[in-house]
């Protein structure tokens, strides 16, 4: 090793990162049955269970990781009088402290006071009015991913620019293309405004209507006011991670927040329904992050703007920062148990990003 970084040096120490802003970290705890010190190599190191000792505070933080896969927005839904569903949101942009691991307190900037921000959720075609007030201390933007015009784009000098804190705006547009999109704040510098936290996801339900034949079937089960849709189990995923000593380098990663959230509370699944993962990647600092599904293989749709995937027949996905996508996978016949799922960037999972489905029996 040419070098050994300051960061590799907190992460191979016995408390990890996470240590040293606070926490208790077990992911070096002993246990009786695997709790062996070995020398590999030269080098000393513990074996043991991943994951953090304690519990976070929910409640404080104001939502349970549990909830977030499933907590969509639909907006206040209306008619237009050209018969266009017309769908109005409400964010708030506000400064929230978080407990992203037992004892480890994140300054977040928040999106309705929470990370990641509401699931905004629609169909194409439908009109789109979210109204913005900043009532946070530093001025931010909400930008889509997404079809719509410049001046609705939420970049710093165009439309309405820059919202300063007690300012609000509006930015309305039809959307387009269905898929797996993502929302998040243009203000300048953008890496820190992301990272804090003001990010989430943007859902475009294709409109059945639109296709035929077996298109029409699948765009059925995406579309989230068709019965064939309530048949699905749907999950967001939004990977993310955390600066906590601000070094410009993530010590703590996570899906939705809470490390190992899905580790300590495992997400029930059962074997004959279809799973799907709207997986989105907002992680700041590192290239890229990933998701990893044991013992089994999913179907991809890239964007989730596809009506058929993209990939089939794999078991590890690659995002870089605003990559998104659709995994579709099935347990049907598998033994019940626990079945994990994480980054396969090994680090990020030690660190955090690393859950499991139970399949119910
Ligand atoms: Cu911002």
């Amino acid at each position: 090793m040419s070098t050994f970084s300051r960061r590799d040096f907190l992460k191979s120490s016995a408390v990890g990162a996470v240590g040293l802003a606070g926490a208790t970290v077990a992911s070096r705890k002993y246990t009786k049955t695997s709790g062996i010190r070995q020398s590999i190599s030269g080098e000393e190191h513990e074996h043991g269970q991943m994951g953090a000792v304690g519990e976070v505070d929910h409640q404080a933080n104001g939502f349970y990781p549990l909830d977030l896969l499933t907590d969509w927005d639909y907006g206040q839904v209306s008619k237009l009088p050209n018969g266009q569903v017309m769908r109005e949101y409400y964010i708030v942009a506000t400064d929230k402290e978080l407990e992203i691991v037992p004892g480890v307190f994140f300054p977040a900037w928040t999106y309705n006071g929470r990370v990641p921000g509401p699931a905004l959720r629609c169909v194409e075609g439908d009109r789109i009015r979210v109204n913005f007030l900043n009532a946070g201390t530093h001025p931010h933007t909400i930008h889509f991913h997404g079809i719509h015009s410049a001046k609705m784009d939420g970049v710093p000098g165009v439309g309405p620019g820059i919202i300063n804190p007690g300012e609000h705006t509006i930015y309305e547009f039809d959307a387009a293309p269905f898929g797996c999109h993502l929302y998040h704040c243009h203000a300048i510098p953008l890496k820190r405004h992301i990272h804090k936290g003001l990010y989430g996801a943007f859902i475009i339900d294709p409109d059945p209507d639109k296709y035929t034949g077996s298109r029409r079937e699948v765009a059925k089960s995406r579309n989230h006011s068709y019965i064939e849709n309530g048949m699905v189990n749907e999950m967001l995923m939004i990977m993310n991670g955390f600066d906590t000593n601000f070094d410009g380098e993530n010590e703590i990663y996570a899906v939705n927040t809470v490390a190992f959230a899905y580790q300590n509370e495992p997400i029930p699944i059962s074997s004959g329904q279809l799973q799907r993962v709207y997986l989105i990647n907002v992680t700041e600092f590192d290239p890229i992050n990933s998701f990893h599904l044991h013992a089994n293989f999913f179907d991809y749709y890239d964007h989730g703007t596809t009506l058929e995937p993209t990939l089939r027949t794999v078991d590890t996905i690659m995002q870089c920062q605003a990559q998104r996508g659709i995994l579709e996978f099935n347990f049907e016949g598998f033994e019940p148990g626990p079945y994990m799922f994480h980054a396969h960037q090994t680090e990020f999972a030690e660190l955090g990003w690393m859950g499991f489905f139970e399949l119910q029996g």
